[in-house]
């Protein structure tokens, strides 16, 4: 009889621990197994939920073609050697709920999390996902003691996803062709930037009215609630995992792709110890730059706005957390 037999060569896939195995997590450990990106640890507090998810999403390891593994787990020690870690663990917002009324129950949940994760891979790079998500992103910089480059959040791809929809369903132009910009705290008070939104290079300013423009951006505004409204329990998770994944993918294919996230900015835009949404490019080593892209005074306010209410929020949770210096 044929044996199979195999002489085992010394590579190593790149690995990602998603913590939480909730809507968020496990949408993404779909995403980047199915794009054979990486192994994925999928850690949550649940016992049994991770187990379950990791072998469904084995399970169609065969039919999806891909040879990345999931593990599931509520032991911290089985995400050794992570690359990246997803940090998604946490409550989602209730219809009614603001993203900052999860402030104090998110900051704990977050802050052990990216302790616990840095312990057993000290070479990781954070990306946050949990609500409120700017605030979240410096709470875990400030609790790994990381530079701050290996930190960031996600939010501005997803809310720039979110515009360029809506621009494509507006225009019935194919959403592809769109290229959009949202800067900002992922909260009421983000930036989306309709001069720099283009079809294929046209600005959109020319394709349509200010008064549409300023309809799709408040869309985008309140795409988040808009969703949780709809579905009455949790929020939307489709299109957040997809825009983690872009810059799962960026980072361990050192791609420096141009993407928006929240990253800590050192004087960039006017703006000192804060972690807010702008054009970074992410690549092996995390954010490797920061984007200045010309701002208008009135641009430049919202921006200081939101950073002001980030701050504020920050100096909110690390109170509550005993880290207030
Ligand atoms: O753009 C963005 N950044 C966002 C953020 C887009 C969408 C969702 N956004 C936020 O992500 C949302 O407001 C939440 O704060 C997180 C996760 O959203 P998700 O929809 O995935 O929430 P779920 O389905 O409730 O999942 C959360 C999981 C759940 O399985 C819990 O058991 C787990 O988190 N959890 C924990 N895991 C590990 N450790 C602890 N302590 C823990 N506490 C809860």
């Amino acid at each position: 009889m044929n044996t199979l037999s195999y002489s085992p060569i010394a590579c190593q896939s790149a690995r990602v621990a998603v913590i939480g195995a909730g809507n968020v997590g496990r949408t993404l450990a779909q995403r980047i197994v199915s794009k054979n990106l990486a192994d994925v640890v999928l850690l949550d507090i649940v016992h049994g939920l991770p187990q379950g998810i990791a072998l469904d999403l084995m399970a169609a390891q065969g039919v999806e073609e891909h040879d990345s593994e999931v593990l599931g787990t509520n032991q911290y020690e089985e995400t050794a050697g992570a690359d990246i870690v997803v940090i998604t663990a946490g409550l989602a917002r209730k219809p009614g709920m603001s993203r900052d009324d999860l402030l104090h129950i998110n900051a704990k949940i977050v802050v052990e999390a990216a302790q616990n994760t840095l312990k057993y891979s000290p070479n990781a790079i954070f990306i946050v996902i949990t609500n409120p998500l700017d605030v979240m992103t410096y709470l875990v910089w400030k609790a790994t003691g990381l530079p701050s480059k290996r930190v960031m959040g996600m939010a501005g791809v997803l809310d720039s996803s979110r515009l360029q929809t809506f621009i494509a369903m507006h225009l019935g132009v194919c959403t592809a062709d769109i290229s959009a910009m949202v800067l900002g705290g992922h909260g009421d008070l983000m930036l989306p930037l309709p001069r720099y939104c283009t079809v294929r290079g046209v600005p959109i300013t020319e394709l349509m009215s200010l008064e549409t423009i300023e309809q799709l951006v408040e869309r985008t505004r309140n795409g988040g609630a808009e969703i949780v409204k709809l579905l009455q329990t949790g929020g939307a998770y489709y299109a957040p995992a997809s825009s983690a994944c872009v810059m799962v993918e960026s980072i361990l294919r050192n791609q420096s792709r141009l993407l928006p996230a929240a990253t800590y900015l050192n004087g960039e835009y006017g703006l000192t110890d804060v972690f807010i949404g702008v054009p970074c490019r992410l690549g092996c080593r995390g954010v490797e730059t920061v984007l200045e892209v010309k701002l208008t005074d009135a641009e430049t306010e919202s921006l200081h706005l939101s950073a002001q209410s980030v701050r504020k929020n920050v100096d909110l949770a690390l109170q509550g957390l005993g880290l207030a210096e």
